[in-house]
């Protein structure tokens, strides 16, 4: 079949640079791997040589109520539609970034990705998933790319920031619209109620913050106040400015972030497990992590709690995809082009 089959007129343009792309997918078929904005599939861990590595944790054993995060990580790859890191129409090279018209120039070009795929999870076997996540993220770690965890319930923030003790001190900053403190829950320590209460306990994690809070308990608050946690609340976040919040918090030699989409407002972000009212707008949010990520030494980051059998023409891993690629963008600064 060639395009002189259809006569539909001169503005036809012929298919030959699709065609003619030697091996790569781009005929007929589509074999690329479904990964992060369609980055390169890592199948060697060992041989890793990329700026930022996204690991798919789909683990949702850790949740009290409406479960579904396990469907993140694949429905994170299947949304985004503003970058591509490969380059769709076979006529420049990978890692062009994307342009940007506020910043006059494209984001995240010659920023190197690849996508080591889902950890595999097994039924009912908390730690032994657990193990598996930590083992991953350090092994992508000691190969000096930045791990991006794509949750998964809150509970896997725990196991990610275990695997990193090669960066104490680590601090971590925490979005959400939840503490996330409590000890445990009926002898639980592993849910997803818990995870940043069980990071302060490792002793490589330094400062902890949490951002956004507007549905906790008295105990786990009185609880994160008395080891020293920040807390910045919702109401203090809108009088503060998304700016003032980043510059607020104290920064050491390395940061961990772990963003759970429920610390959005759910109209933004309506397909997650516990949505509460209230919460932030993607502008807001933005701004506070770019301003975060710049003035400090991010190391890695998790995004959590997408679960898309409660979202919404795919508005919430819209969100979660676009602010992976905000603080991707702030981490990592474009590289000269050619
Ligand atoms: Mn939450």
């Amino acid at each position: 079949m060639t395009a002189s089959n259809f006569n539909i007129g001169p503005q036809y343009i012929e298919p030959r640079d699709i065609d003619d792309a030697p091996g790569d997918g781009m005929s007929a078929l589509d074999t690329r791997p479904r990964t992060m904005f369609r980055v390169p599939m890592c199948t060697n861990i060992d041989e890793l040589d990329a700026d930022v590595v996204f690991i798919g944790m789909p683990f949702d054993q850790g949740t009290f109520g409406r479960p579904g995060a396990r469907y993140g990580p694949d429905a994170l790859r299947d949304a985004p539609r503003t970058y591509s890191y490969l380059d769709p129409y076979g006529h420049g090279s990978d890692a062009e970034g994307f342009f940007d018209a506020d910043a006059g120039d494209e984001l995240l070009r010659g920023v190197t990705m690849a996508d080591c795929g889902n950890v595999s999870v097994s039924p009912s076997e908390v730690v032994h998933n657990f193990e598996r996540l930590a083992g991953v993220v350090q092994r992508v770690a000691q190969r000096g790319a930045l791990p991006v965890i794509l949750g998964g319930d809150h509970a896997i923030t725990f196991p990610a920031v275990a695997g990193l003790a090669q960066f104490a001190p680590l601090d971590i900053v925490h979005f959400d619209a939840h503490l996330d403190y409590t000890h445990h829950y009926q002898g639980a320590l592993l849910t997803h109620g818990s995870p940043i209460r069980r990071c302060h306990e490792l002793e490589h994690v330094g400062n902890i913050t949490s951002v956004g809070i507007r549905t906790v308990r008295r105990a786990p608050y009185e609880e994160a106040v008395s080891h020293g946690n920040g807390i910045i609340t919702l109401r203090q976040f809108r009088d503060m400015g998304p700016k003032a919040v980043a510059e607020s918090i104290p920064v050491g030699a390395n940061l961990y972030i772990t963003f759970d989409v429920d610390a959005l407002d759910p109209t933004q972000a309506p397909g997650t497990g516990t949505p509460e009212v209230g919460g932030l707008f993607y502008d807001e949010a933005r701004r506070c992590l770019e301003t975060l990520v710049r003035r400090s030494n991010l190391v890695a980051f998790d995004v959590v709690e997408v679960a898309p059998p409660y979202d919404v023409s795919q508005l919430t891993v819209q969100v979660a995809a676009r602010l992976i690629m905000d603080v991707l963008a702030a981490r990592f600064p474009s590289r000269p082009a050619g």
